[in-house]
């Protein structure tokens, strides 16, 4: 992922094969954070496809693009914006959780009533797992730890019947959010996704959340399809994104059943459960912190010449202005440091480029102030006398003025160099002039 993002970056043509390789890096990443191989195809083909796409839309470059088929084609797939429970107050809502045995289904009862609870919403739970030994207790002590209303028969051997009381039950109590907790067993047993759609026949839940174990890879889908056959899979809540599973099962989950992630499990206490972010998932699935900050950077720096200038630029004319104009673009980016971070790459820029600082642009622009129109626009003419006189005019040294002259001097030489590319490349496209050579 990285080197392709960094060509994709460096790249003064943006070419087919740039293209391909990128969508091969993408097929990568996403096969070592266990997504399934048929969706990893169809993903990277709606990138293939789109990133050519001639039709570019007006002030958008082809590398701004291509960041953003990527993003679209992951929030095409694991869904754009984060979904709440839909949850109606003064209702008694019924909502069901479904999954294999160890996926962190009574976990997630307790974890939900207790994030519901803070939010001022009277929330209940019930044991219907009378299968596993233990269930019951298990769950009692998570719902005593957060003081939420508990209901379990151990004597009830009938799963359908422990659902029913227990409903009604909370019902009676006044329970806004009902959390019914059923059985897990081994896989996708008969006997299970029987007594899930019995369960469900019963007590109609407003919403049936499938629970997914973040550390299975691909099975996940062949799962989610087993549970989604018998129920009506609403949602997705996945668990374990604590550790250093990146979660691409889920992904097939969303697939297999259409349902969205609502929340992800990161921890064993009470409190570790967070509403899903799409953003923040795509970036751990590509290996990228953070890539929706990416595009924005992207969006930011595009280095925007109007025509006047790059008229000019064809020429190799390159003025004093022009250059303040892209340093000031350059330093919208932030640090350039930060960009790289958030690629995921490690790159060590030459000294003098780390950093755009706004110390430099003042002074930059404070010498600047000194000098004549015709200095501005052909600053060859600056010899040392005119250097001497800009110097002491504008309250700086001659080394200053030396500096900006020099600063402008390999400035020019990129943006010839990215003149050329333009005319050459159909595929030409702006470049980063700040950053030579990634
Ligand atoms: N690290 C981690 N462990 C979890 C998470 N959710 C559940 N677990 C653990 O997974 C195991 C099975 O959880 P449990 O809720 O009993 O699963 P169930 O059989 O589906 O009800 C337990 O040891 C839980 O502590 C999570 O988000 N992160
Ligand atoms: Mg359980």
């Amino acid at each position: 992922m990285h080197s392709a993002l960094k060509r994709l970056f460096g790249a003064s043509v943006i070419d087919e094969e740039l293209v391909k390789e990128l969508v091969k890096d993408i097929q990568r990443a996403l096969l070592v954070a266990d997504v399934d191989v048929n969706l990893v195809m169809a993903i990277t083909e709606r990138v293939q496809e789109q990133s050519l796409d001639e039709t570019l839309p007006r002030g958008v470059s082809r590398r701004e693009h291509i960041v953003k088929v990527v993003w679209d084609t992951l929030a095409y797939f694991l869904g754009e914006k984060t979904v709440p429970l839909t949850i109606n107050p003064g209702q008694p809502n019924l909502v069901m959780l479904v999954g294999i045995q160890g996926s962190g289904k009574t976990t997630t009862v307790g974890k939900l009533a207790r994030y519901y609870q803070k939010r001022g919403i009277k929330a209940g739970v019930i044991c219907a797992d009378n299968f596993r030994p233990g269930a019951y207790s298990q769950l009692k002590q998570l719902a005593e730890r957060s003081n939420v209303p508990f209901f379990g028969d151990e004597d009830e051997k009938d799963a359908v019947k422990l659902a029913k009381k227990g409903f009604k039950d909370m019902r009676e109590r006044g329970i806004e959010l009902i959390l019914l907790d059923t059985s897990g067993r081994h896989r996708e047993e008969v006997g299970l996704i029987k007594e899930m759609r019995d369960i469900a026949k019963a007590v109609k839940p407003h919403e049936i959340i499938l629970v997914v174990d973040g550390t299975l890879g691909q099975q996940a889908g062949a799962q989610a399809s087993a549970f989604n056959r018998a129920t009506d899979v609403g949602s997705i809540i996945v668990t374990k994104l604590d550790g250093s599973a990146k979660g691409g099962g889920a992904l097939s989950a969303v697939a297999a059943t259409q349902a969205p992630i609502k929340f992800i499990g990161t921890g064993e206490g009470l409190d570790a459960i967070e509403p899903f972010n799409p953003t923040k998932f795509a970036g751990r699935l590509l290996g990228m912190s953070d890539i929706r900050g990416l595009i924005d950077k992207v969006r930011e720096a595009q280095i925007e010449i109007d025509d006047d200038a790059a008229r000019r630029l064809m020429k190799g004319q390159f003025t004093l202005t022009d250059m303040m104009a892209q340093l000031k673009q350059l330093k919208k980016m932030g640090p350039i440091g930060k960009v790289m971070e958030m690629l995921g790459l490690q790159y060590k820029l030459p000294d003098d480029m780390a950093e755009i600082q706004e110390e430099n642009l003042k002074r930059f622009e404070v010498i600047m102030n000194s000098m004549t129109r015709s200095e501005l626009d052909n600053p060859k003419i600056i010899k040392s006398s005119r250097i001497k006189r800009i110097a002491s005019g504008s309250g700086t040294s001659v080394r200053d003025v030396r500096d900006l002259l020099k600063q402008h001097e390999q400035m020019k030489r990129m943006m010839k160099q990215f003149g050329k590319s333009r005319r050459r490349g159909r595929g030409g496209i702006p470049g980063i002039p700040g950053l030579p050579g990634m």
